[in-house]
């Protein structure tokens, strides 16, 4: 069976990282059956440094778009196959611009901001003995904060990183309409992607300025809660 290595639930979410959500989703929407590794000493397994990866025997993949090809070729998926060809290739490109875009503004929103910082801390390092519990959660916010400044997203202002966070909603509420999914009334593989960030706004137990951002679009909310009570 393959083998999910997560960090584990956050937030009020089965994982508090968009990347592995993705592929949750998309192994409960393809049926794919799994077992579930949460823990964030993964990180120290994992071959590219970042989670997720999977284990299926003796190949180990990481990254959330390799894992994804990999099912789908393993298990002979065929969410996609409804869609036309110009549809494969926009659902492709908007899933990049959640996975290199809308992610920087959600670790921006998570550990930049101080409102958010704060419960980031207590969910991530909370469970960390003294003195490691007051050395290692500043250490690793510079970490992030100087990643999203070489990233770029970290050199705008707090209005711009809105501007292009509410951009990203407005255009994914618009493409969405009134359909069930993003294309049609079956979830393809862009939807895991899709639900992977939507909750990550949407569904937590976070109320900062980008949740609300997202909780504004009313189809969207609308989406993420059916996904969530069809697969989860
Ligand atoms: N391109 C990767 C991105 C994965 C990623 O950035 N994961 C983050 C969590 S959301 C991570 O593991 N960060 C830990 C770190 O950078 O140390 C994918 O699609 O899986």
């Amino acid at each position: 069976m393959i083998k999910l290595y997560s960090f584990g639930p956050g937030f009020g979410v089965v994982d508090p990282s968009p990347f592995v959500l993705k592929v949750d989703a998309y192994m409960r929407i393809a049926s794919i059956e799994y077992e579930y590794f949460p823990d964030v000493g993964n990180l120290k397994k994992s071959p590219k440094g970042k989670l997720p990866f999977i284990v299926d025997g003796e190949t180990m993949v990481a990254d959330s778009e390799f894992i994804i090809s990999y099912l789908q070729e393993k298990f002979q998926i065929k969410l996609d196959s409804n869609l036309s060809d110009e549809q494969k290739s926009i659902s492709y490109l908007m899933g990049k611009s959640l996975d290199e875009n809308l992610y920087w503004c959600l670790v921006y929103s998570r550990w930049a901001k101080d409102d958010t910082w704060i419960h980031v801390k207590k969910a991530f390092f909370g469970k960390m003995p003294f003195p490691l519990n007051f050395v290692v959660p500043p250490i690793a916010r510079i970490g992030v904060i100087s990643a999203l400044q070489k990233q770029g997203l970290g050199r705008h202002t707090d209005e711009e990183i809105k501007t292009i966070t509410q951009l990203t909603f407005k255009s994914l509420s618009e493409v969405l309409g009134k359909k069930t999914y993003f294309f049609g009334e079956s979830p393809c593989t862009f939807d895991a992607t899709a639900f992977g960030f939507l909750s990550q706004f949407i569904s937590v137990s976070l109320n900062n300025q980008f949740n609300d951002l997202a909780r504004e679009y009313g189809n969207l909310v609308d989406y993420c809660n059916n996904i969530k009570d069809k697969y989860y």
